[in-house]
């Protein structure tokens, strides 16, 4: 209990927000697996999961100005889009690549999230790609003397290509207001960590680039809360760039195409199983009186019908008409 109440002091967090944070994981959680039954019934196309990462995904999106700020998520992060205010139909009007798609019209790989007004901009399929674009448009917030702040997200694959070591260098050298987030569970694909880099924690790379860097336990939402805050709080006042690993673990294959048995052993999923961000949270919220049975049961029974709307939504609306097919990638007279 005081371990708890300390935890919840320091972040600062009123008990209705922390019961939205709460919501949001649920929701990110379930529509994942919404998108992942969907692709199994020959419904829906590839999909890349977010299970596992909701603190880490919630805890730093939850720190940020939606609609001010700039994020530049990746492919697992739907629920860092849901935190800034996409919502689940949404996200299923571009798992289904329909006309109204608010992402791309349908015309996006899914789960590359995207909305103009929410300053949520799409990655490029290649991965990391979306690290210098952030230390761009961080450069220009400070050329404009603004306060906003572009933070990228990446996993530890993310951390390799050539993108990434420029971006950093360049957001230390220019010392623009970026937060680069990695979301560390331990697996590019099927290639273990300890297969790509000598070191623990990547955050201590930021060092050589003349900027902080911070390992965090990314399934603990509050923790991660605290530090992105402090992250977020630097940049506005100028002082430059963050790196912040959060250590987390996906729960599922990397993709609908991926069989993890063929290189992560059932016990070690097991074993991160028991440490279920959401499952954590719940219980800290339950000793603090935050949450209980009969929230906690509405909150299970919105989710579920934002998910089902969000998949019956799609179904009634318009396909993209074939005469647009070449849209934004030729001009047009
Ligand atoms: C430059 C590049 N190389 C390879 C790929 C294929 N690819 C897609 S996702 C991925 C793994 C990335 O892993 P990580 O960054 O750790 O994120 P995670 O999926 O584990 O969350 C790879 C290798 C790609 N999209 N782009």
């Amino acid at each position: 209990m005081a371990v708890a109440k300390q935890a919840l002091d320091t972040a600062g967090l009123s008990e209705q927000q922390l019961r939205e944070m709460h919501y949001k994981m649920a929701l990110g959680r379930s529509l994942s697996a919404r998108q992942r039954v969907l692709q199994r019934m020959g419904k829906g196309p590839i999909t890349y999961s977010g299970e596992g990462h909701e603190a880490a995904q919630v805890g730093t999106a939850y720190a940020l100005r939606p609609g001010h700020d700039w994020v530049f998520p990746y492919y697992r992060d739907i629920a860092v889009a849901l935190t800034l205010g996409l919502t689940p139909r949404d996200v299923l009007m571009s798992f289904f690549a329909r006309r109204d798609d608010v992402n791309s019209g349908g015309r996006n790989m899914p789960s590359h999230f995207s909305h103009p007004q929410l300053r949520i901009v799409s990655e490029g399929a290649p991965v990391a790609t979306q690290c210098p674009h952030a230390v761009g448009c961080a450069l220009a917030a400070k050329l404009r003397g603004l306060d906003e702040v572009s933070v990228a997200y990446f996993g530890d694959g993310g951390t390799s290509p050539g993108d990434t070591h420029e971006a950093m260098n360049f957001a230390g050298v220019l010392k623009v207001p970026v937060i680069f987030v990695c979301e560390f569970n331990s697996y590019a694909i099927s290639v273990p960590w300890r297969k790509q880099a000598a070191v623990e924690n990547v955050a201590v790379r930021a060092q050589g680039y003349g900027f902080p860097g911070l390992t965090v336990d990314g399934n603990d939402v509050l923790a991660v809360y605290r530090a992105m805050k402090e992250a977020v709080e630097r940049a506005r006042a100028g002082a430059g760039a963050t790196f912040l690993e959060a250590k987390t673990y996906r729960l599922v294959p990397h993709s609908s195409d991926d069989d993890d048995r063929r290189y992560r052993t059932r016990e070690e999923v097991e074993d991160w199983s028991q440490r279920d961000p959401i499952g954590r949270f719940t219980r800290q919220l339950k000793e603090l009186g935050v949450l209980d049975e009969v929230r906690e049961k509405e909150t299970a029974a919105r989710v579920e019908a934002e998910v089902d709307d969000a998949t019956n939504y799609p179904e009634a609306a318009a396909q993209p008409e074939a005469a647009s097919a070449l849209r934004h990638v030729f001009v047009e007279a």
